[in-house]
């Protein structure tokens, strides 16, 4: 009877440990900003363009709004008016395509990528800046403040190359703004930048799951307790 009762008590406690392991090892997920299907006026998954107001810091979205004046035969986002006006953020703008990637800057706002965290851990933006443009990259989360930004790149100087990292921790919900800056003013400010990916390189267990995890343990090592108490002792 002991035996079979030990038996039962070491298979429960594996079956949790390994049920808590397998929790552990989720896989690390990848989000890639897809180049043609935003030039077709669709978002990849936990990305969203968006205009910043500088003086208020109002995130407002961007939309799809394909070839302007400003940009005749290219498939632009920009912020659009209930009206279909554009440029109350004059020539503030992202392109996307299979034949380069840019974003304009307003003198009274700045285009952004937004990313939002849908899980908590570490992220790595995986980001392409270059050209002797009179523009910065800031990287901002959750707000447009100095506080809020943990990163900048100033995208004067070619030579240090194309392909760059920013990393950030992120809780669930937390959205992160690759955000362009036009400096002094944004004359001829239309700059060769671009996300490429987000890449997670570790993801934090949610707090339900890890207090899940925890009772589940605590109800185990219970179980085992009673168990061993109600065990028969032999007299000796
Ligand atoms: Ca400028």
């Amino acid at each position: 009877m002991k035996k079979i009762l030990s038996i039962v008590i070491a298979a429960v406690l594996a079956f949790t440990m390994t049920a808590i392991l397998a929790g552990a090892e989720e896989e690390l997920p990848t989000y890639v900003l897809n180049k043609a299907a935003t030039e077709a006026g669709n978002l990849s998954e936990g990305f969203s363009f968006v205009v910043i107001d500088k003086a208020s810091g109002e995130v407002k979205a961007m939309e799809y709004k394909g070839s302007t004046e400003f940009n005749p035969d290219r498939n632009v986002w920009c912020y659009v008016n209930a009206d279909g006006s554009i440029w109350d953020y004059a020539y503030c703008f992202i392109h996307q395509s299979q034949g380069g990637c840019t974003m304009h800057p307003a003198n009274n706002g700045d285009p952004a990528v937004c990313f939002t965290a849908p899980k908590s851990g570490t992220i790595e933006i995986n980001y392409v800046s270059f050209g002797g443009q009179t523009t910065r990259l800031e990287f901002y989360k959750n707000a447009y403040s100095a506080d809020a930004k943990f990163d900048e790149h100033v995208t004067a100087d070619p030579a240090n190359g194309t392909d760059f990292k920013a990393t950030v921790d992120v809780k669930k919900g937390d959205k992160i703004y690759v955000a362009l800056d036009c400096m002094d003013n944004n004359a001829s400010d239309e700059t060769n930048a671009w996300v490429n990916s987000v890449v997670y390189t570790s993801v934090s267990p949610e707090t339900s799951d890890a207090i899940v995890s925890v009772a589940v343990v605590a109800a185990a090592v219970a179980a085992a307790g009673l168990a061993i108490a109600l065990v028969p002792k032999k007299e000796h």
